[in-house]
């Protein structure tokens, strides 16, 4: 089925072009330092805000008009799959990522959890190949389900601990069978509201322990992928433990991790803790811990985390600065942590947000390189 039925593919047209479905700056074979913009971007689309989420806030129930949503269950996974794919492939990203339950229904049990990734990533993996799309990272939603009320790896519950490793265990399993490049680690409700509850020795112990398990588990099947932290300050939780790339950075030291772990810096995640995106890509730089992006800003007169698509040139041009600066992002890349706003509830929108998103960030590339 085709679900984008107006778009055929998003071409690079030059800033004189009045397409809104055209690249006006963002030449992805365009040659700059010898590499390619596709070669220095990587960019990726993330599952999540593009293919799962529906645009629902705390006042009111979502507004997107996808498609595939008339349909539910697995019929629905598979219908976002291929919605998925024709659309990566007609922006012309080289990258995806997304967390285990937006490919696949959550059930009652991992075990049938667990079955329906199995289909999924079967016919993902046909996909990838005849699209040549390849997955930036994968990681694990360990924060939706109520059972994560006290966090995963820092939770009270020993059951949830447990749960939460077996998550990360399959998360590990699919992303070796489906070659990705990183595998990442976000927070989710790693943190406290109060102290008076709160036993902070043990929980970040026990956070060490999680992370030292997967090192072990990649070990074990041979995975290869770079692991990542996305640090985050609050937001569900009041502090979360991995506020920002120096606190990070401490924890993966005082942990004996430094060596198996870098940092996937978020824009809206790094003003939320009270810096700049440029400040956590230099901390991040100087210390060799940049490892991946989430490119996305938020909105300055707000205080939460808006994930908008990136538009501010001053900002893309500051973050390609380091980017450059650091050889590139490795087996990183721009992923957009982003989505389009509630009034923007078309399909089509997600391209023209995309767009937006990736000619920006073309411009700070060529505004920092040409000066
Ligand atoms: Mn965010």
């Amino acid at each position: 089925m085709t679900w984008f039925k107006t778009i055929s593919s998003v071409n690079f047209e030059g800033l004189h072009s009045n397409n809104p479905i055209a690249f006006k700056i963002y030449d992805s074979k365009e040659r700059i330092d010898g590499k390619t913009m596709a070669e220095h971007m990587r960019f990726a689309v993330a599952y999540w805000h593009t293919f799962t989420m529906d645009g629902s806030d705390p006042f009111g129930k979502g507004t997107m008009m996808r498609p595939w949503e008339r349909y539910s269950g697995m019929d629905l996974a598979k219908a976002r799959l291929e919605a998925a794919f024709e659309f990566f492939t007609k922006l012309g990203v080289p990258y995806f990522c997304f967390h285990d339950i937006d490919i696949a229904p959550e059930e009652a049990t991992l075990r049938e959890t667990n079955r329906n990734i199995d289909v999924i990533v079967e016919r993902m993996k046909d996909y990838m190949k005849s699209s040549n799309m390849k997955l930036l990272w994968n990681t694990a939603n360990m924060f939706t389900h109520p059972r994560f009320v006290h966090g995963a790896a820092s939770s009270n519950s020993a059951d949830i601990f447990a749960y939460s490793a077996a998550k990360v265990k399959k998360g590990l399993e699919v992303a070796k069978e489906l070659g990705a490049e990183n595998y990442v680690f976000w927070g989710g409700r790693e943190g406290y509201e109060t102290l008076l509850n709160t036993n902070m020795q043990l929980e970040l112990d026990n956070l060490g322990r999680f992370f030292h398990m997967a090192v072990d588990y990649a070990k074990e099947i041979s995975y290869e992928g770079q692991f990542l932290i996305e640090p985050k300050p609050k937001e569900p939780t009041s502090h979360q433990y991995d506020f920002d790339v120096a606190s990070g950075y401490a924890f993966l030291q005082n942990y004996g991790l430094e060596k198996q772990f870098k940092f996937n810096v978020e824009a809206n995640h790094a003003t939320l803790a009270g810096h700049s995106f440029e400040h956590e890509l230099r901390y991040a730089r100087v210390h060799g811990m940049l490892g991946s992006v989430d490119a996305n800003q938020g909105h300055p007169l707000l205080g939460w985390d808006t994930d908008e698509f990136p538009t501010d040139l001053q900002m893309t041009t500051l973050a390609m600065y380091e980017i450059l600066q650091n050889g590139g992002l490795g087996s990183g890349g721009l992923n957009f942590d982003a989505k389009v706003r509630r009034t923007s509830f078309e399909p089509e929108d997600l391209f023209r947000a995309h767009i937006a998103g990736m000619d920006s960030f073309a411009a700070g590339s060529r505004l920092h390189i040409k000066c």
